[in-house]
């Protein structure tokens, strides 16, 4: 399986510019694979795509005209002393008691109103939002125009809630500039639980060695060394790494540079949310893989799923039924007439099983009867030869798929399992099982033993005539002759041995033409079953393979830049 994340997690962009369209569109695709997979896959795995797709739509909808960039970092780096030294104001109270700074600050360079809606959406209360440019300097500050930079509460705080709202804001800024401070740059918390959480961002990220005054000048760039060094275990290599004195305005100069080249480029904005692409596509790569399923089906798991339909429908009852029915009614249709009869008295099988029933037409009264025939229950093995079939068709179909889609799969294959006995049934019922007509060849046979019947009837009553006039001394009839034997013996034996004779050639031909019947009825019946099967199984399976192929392009589409 190849990582389609792969190649954007390798390159370094460095100032690479974002075009807002090629962004808008990234976010198309990972709105198009979240509808893809809803449903499909946990809530849970999705909550960070659905918070980008979200976030990132109000913040390009919200001024692009401004950059907010968050100064982040352990209580006391200095945080709040450099947000003040970069306002030339005190803005944000520096303290000694740790920590200071419990809710977010904001200063905007330029006017406050333009900023309002961000700053309401990013949850700076208003009265902790300041305004940078006054008509004095503001000259001096025109480079900074656009500016909205946050002083953030310390994220390794004993205070719980100044670590949530750290976490909160984070997700929202376009910018991140980390102070660190020559005690604490080596900590492990900033490192693990932030600085390499953001290696997908590290085109928006920016870190600073404040207090750089409290270091011996040969010192500064040994700790400096030693600070890259574990920026680039963080996976932040290359990103801009500056020291600052916040106590003295020529210490801030390489941080004002940064933030003004930042403000005039306006691309923060959109590398922090090309970047939050990044880390939710990278976040759902596992998921999805880059899997090609069969559009459709294993063919061999299908077999076996239409053969378990079959037997699960009691196609076998069925087509048996067929047989004896046929037999049954060419028996009565062919048969030696002096038993006929007694055979239309015994039940016609078919009937038995009410078949055929309803006729699938809806507006047929009898659809509405839940059990349409009498065809016998699934047993408790047919049942469980029917789930066995089922979950070996989702099985196949999702054998190359990753470990999160299966179950998806097993679901869609089991989602109709309860309207599968009465579909079925319907099915049966509404099924042609080819008995309707009466085949040309029973009326011959049968008109051939009509008329040797009538012919030994007529020699019957013909010798009884004989008898009678005898009896009572009348004249005799004149018997004609064929042969040696009188014409009306002729005609009563000949014709009651030529019904048996007609009824015994017929018998092994029904039994022929039966089995005939019985292979064409198993065959329309399976037909049938076959479509029961499409349609409750194997139609909601494909749906969820095509969600799958749907969610696997929209998510390739999403990684790229
Ligand atoms: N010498 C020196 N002291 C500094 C510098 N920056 C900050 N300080 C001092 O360090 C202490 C902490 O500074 P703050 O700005 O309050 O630190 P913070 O990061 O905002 O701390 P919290 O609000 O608690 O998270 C203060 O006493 C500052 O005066 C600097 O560059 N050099
Ligand atoms: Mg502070």
């Amino acid at each position: 399986m190849t990582n389609i994340t792969g190649r954007v997690r390798e390159a370094f962009r460095g100032d690479q510019r974002i075009d807002p369209d090629a962004l808008i569109a990234r976010l198309d695709a990972v709105r198009r694979f979240l509808t893809a997979v809803d449903g499909l896959l946990p809530d849970a795995d999705l909550v960070p795509a659905h918070t980008l797709v979200e976030r990132a739509g109000t913040r390009l909808a919200l001024s692009r005209d401004h950059t907010v960039v968050a100064l982040a970092g352990a209580t006391g780096s200095g945080k709040s002393s450099l947000f003040n030294a970069l306002a030339q104001l005190e803005l944000s109270p520096v303290g000694v008691r740790r920590p200071t700074t419990g809710v977010a600050h904001a200063c905007v360079w330029g006017p406050l109103e333009g900023a309002n809606h961000l700053l309401d959406w990013i949850g700076v209360l208003p009265r902790h939002r300041f305004v940078r440019e006054s008509a004095l300097d503001a000259d001096d500050e025109t480079a900074l125009h656009g500016l909205v930079l946050l002083d953030l509460p310390d994220f390794d705080s004993v205070q719980r809630s100044h670590r949530l709202e750290v976490d909160r804001l984070l997700g929202l800024v376009d910018q991140v500039v980390w102070v660190v401070d020559p005690q604490k740059y080596a900590d492990r918390v900033i490192h693990d639980s932030y600085l390499r959480e953001f290696h997908r961002h590290r085109d928006v990220t920016l870190v600073v060695l404040n207090q750089a005054d409290r270091l011996p000048p040969a010192e500064l760039p040994r700790v400096l060394d030693d600070l890259r060094r574990l920026l680039d275990t963080d996976g932040l290599t290359g990103v801009p790494l500056l020291s600052t004195t916040a106590i003295d305005p020529a210490g801030m100069v390489g941080l004002r540079g940064a933030l003004e080249r930042t403000v005039a480029e306006r691309q923060a904005a959109l590398r922090r949310l090309a970047g939050d692409v990044d880390t939710v596509v990278a976040g759902l790569d596992e998921l999805v893989g880059s899997a090609r399923p069969a559009g459709r089906p294993d063919d061999s798991a299908v077999d076996g799923l239409n053969r378990a339909l079959a037997g699960a429908a009691g196609v076998p009852a069925v087509t048996e039924a067929v047989e004896q029915a046929y037999r049954h009614r060419a028996g009565a249709a062919t048969g030696w007439p002096v038993v006929r009869g007694w055979r239309r008295l015994r039940p016609d099988p078919l009937r038995r099983l009410h078949l055929p029933g309803p006729t699938g037409d809806p507006a047929d009264p009898a659809e509405s009867l839940v059990a349409a025939t009498s065809v016998p229950d699934p047993t408790a093995a047919q049942r469980s030869a029917l789930g066995l079939a089922i979950r070996a068709v989702a099985d196949r179909a999702a054998v190359d798929l990753p470990a999160a889609w299966p179950d998806a799969v097993t679901s869609a294959a089991r989602s109709r399992l309860g309207d599968l006995p009465d579909a079925l049934d319907r099915t049966i019922a509404g099924t042609d099982l080819g008995l309707g007509r009466r085949p040309l060849w029973w009326r011959a046979v049968g008109g051939v033993q009509w008329l040797v019947t009538l012919a030994a009837v007529v020699g019957l009553g013909w010798l009884v005539l004989g008898y009678a006039l005898r009896a009572l001394g009348l004249p005799e009839l004149d018997n004609p002759m064929v042969g040696q034997v009188p014409l009306p013996t002729l005609l009563l034996l000949g014709g009651l041995l030529a019904g048996l004779l007609v009824a015994a050639l017929a018998r092994p031909v029904v039994r022929w033409a039966a089995r005939r019947a019985r292979a064409r009825a198993e065959q329309r019946l399976t037909e049938k079953v076959a479509r029961v099967g499409e349609e409750y199984v194997l139609a909601p399976v494909r749906i969820v393979l095509g969600s799958y192929a749907q969610a696997r392009d929209a998510l390739r589409d999403a990684a790229r830049r």
